[in-house]
């Protein structure tokens, strides 16, 4: 007989969207030019010549989308803020139209009985910041703070849940030292400076939203995959050890009042990503980013397995998996549920956060409607289930998970892959704009109604 699983009383099931990804309207109402839209823009850097610039039209059709969420019985939404919708130039006067329509979508959504969790920082830098230096810049993370303190202004009467940053470790890496990202730097060195610039930002805005929002949770959200050497060679676990420093280590441990890891250091040095040092480290800085969080956000949706001496260095090839897409999403991810138990554990018993939150999980399938307009993506709903099971193992060995946010409410726009991978429980067709709940969303809505799988 198949066991029920029941989470805690007040479990904030959720989903999770940003607004590059979802919103369109990229020059509506006063908006400012973004990282994203330069470099979407740009030939060459986005499959198939994709841009956000309709994209799910979320900007648009706000109303509907709140009244999907409804449906499914969603009891939190994670969004993200344009900051150029705010600030269009990046600080100074705001955009009172930016401003009015993220508090029309907030009271929209507390009508609708939905927690606002809103992201102020899901990777959309206002071009003009970018012109002066971007993250790289100390000057960026004073413009964040400004930022933080204008949009908690305006919302933080209502909104009672805020993320500073969405993964900072895509945002330096993939922005700015692979370069596949905005901005599509490639320099490791400006790579290092930009995440200490991230982090100054993050601490530099807590005390402002703890001002501006009384009561609220306040917290950041990291990436963070498991992790594992493909053997027991001492090659193998040091490149494991490297790139958890690099991804994880590098962002959690000052963020825990632990500073730099000082392998990283090390590593930095070697790799010449710190030709000067820590110069950019000033008085003060380390205790700021140690500011005290309420939660931290995980995003989590895979293992990456870990081989020195191959290359490419091809997780498939390391261990015989089964080539089937249940194991393997759309974007060559792999499916394994029990990193998400290994990530929430090791999180917690770790580095001690009073509550976490899995902002992101899900996968990339791109089931289409079926002849009677309905979308039977069983694989995406067999992904979810056996994740909410990990997530459910961690909470019965003592982790004070709060909430759960699948990625995506929508199809969107996935970021160098364009509209080519499909996360949502909602199918959009990116021609007419219509919606249709997939399966999944259904069978979400039964978890939420149940508070539980079977
Ligand atoms: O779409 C992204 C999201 O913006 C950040 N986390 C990972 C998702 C899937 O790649």
């Amino acid at each position: 007989m198949a066991n029920k699983i029941t989470f805690p009383h007040n479990f904030l099931w959720g989903a999770a969207t940003s607004a590059y990804q979802i919103e369109g309207a990229w020059n509506k109402h006063g908006k400012g030019e973004s990282i994203w839209d330069r470099f979407s823009h740009t030939p060459g850097n986005i499959l198939n010549g994709d841009h956000g610039d309709v994209a799910a039209d979320h900007y648009r059709l706000w109303k509907k989308d709140i009244a999907l969420m409804k449906r499914i019985g969603l009891r939190a939404y994670r969004f993200s803020i344009a900051w150029t919708r705010i600030l269009p130039g990046g600080r100074g006067k705001a955009n009172q139209k930016g401003l009015d329509f993220y508090s029309r979508l907030v009271d929209g959504l507390l009508e609708a009985g939905i927690v606002p969790f809103v992201t102020l920082y899901h990777w959309d830098l206002p071009q003009a910041l970018q012109d002066e230096g971007g993250w790289a810049v100390r000057s960026t993370a004073e413009a964040f703070a400004d930022y933080a303190n204008v949009v908690s202004r305006a919302l933080g009467d209502r909104v009672q849940h805020w993320i500073t940053h969405n993964e900072p470790a895509v945002v330096t890496w993939l922005g700015h030292e692979d370069g596949v990202h905005a901005p599509g730097i490639r320099n490791s060195a400006e790579a290092v400076r930009a995440s200490h610039h991230l982090l100054l930002s993050h601490g530099w805005a807590v005390p402002l939203i703890r001002r501006n929002s009384p009561g609220a949770e306040v917290g950041i959200t990291l990436n963070i995959n498991w992790k594992a050497a493909a053997s027991n060679s001492a090659a193998d676990r040091n490149l494991t050890r490297e790139q958890d420093g690099k991804w994880f280590r590098w962002f959690a441990d000052p963020l825990y009042g632990r500073g730099y890891p000082s392998d990283m250091v090390e590593y930095f040095a070697r790799c010449g990503a710190l030709p000067q040092g820590l110069d950019f480290v000033q008085a003060g800085d380390m205790d700021s980013i140690a500011s005290p969080t309420d939660f931290i956000g995980l995003n989590y949706y895979a293992r990456e397995l870990f081989r020195a001496d191959a290359s490419p260095n091809d997780p498939q090839t390391v261990f015989s998996y089964p080539q089937t897409p249940e194991h393997w999403t759309e974007m060559g991810w792999e499916n394994y549920p029990d990193g998400l138990t290994g990530i929430l554990c090791r999180v917690y018993f770790d580095y001690q956060p009073p509550k976490l939150y899995i902002t992101e999980n899900g996968a990339s399938y791109s089931t289409p409607p079926d002849e009677n307009g309905n979308v039977p993506d069983e694989l995406r709903t067999r992904y979810l289930q056996t994740h909410f099971a990990a997530a459910h193992r961690a909470i019965q060995a003592g982790v004070p998970l709060a909430g759960y946010f699948v990625w995506s409410l929508l199809d969107n726009f996935e970021w160098a892959f364009g509209y080519s991978q499909r996360f949502g429980i909602i199918w959009v067709d990116f021609q007419t704009q219509k919606r249709i709940l997939k399966d999944s969303a259904k069978w979400y809505r039964s978890v939420i109604r149940k508070n539980g799988i079977s």
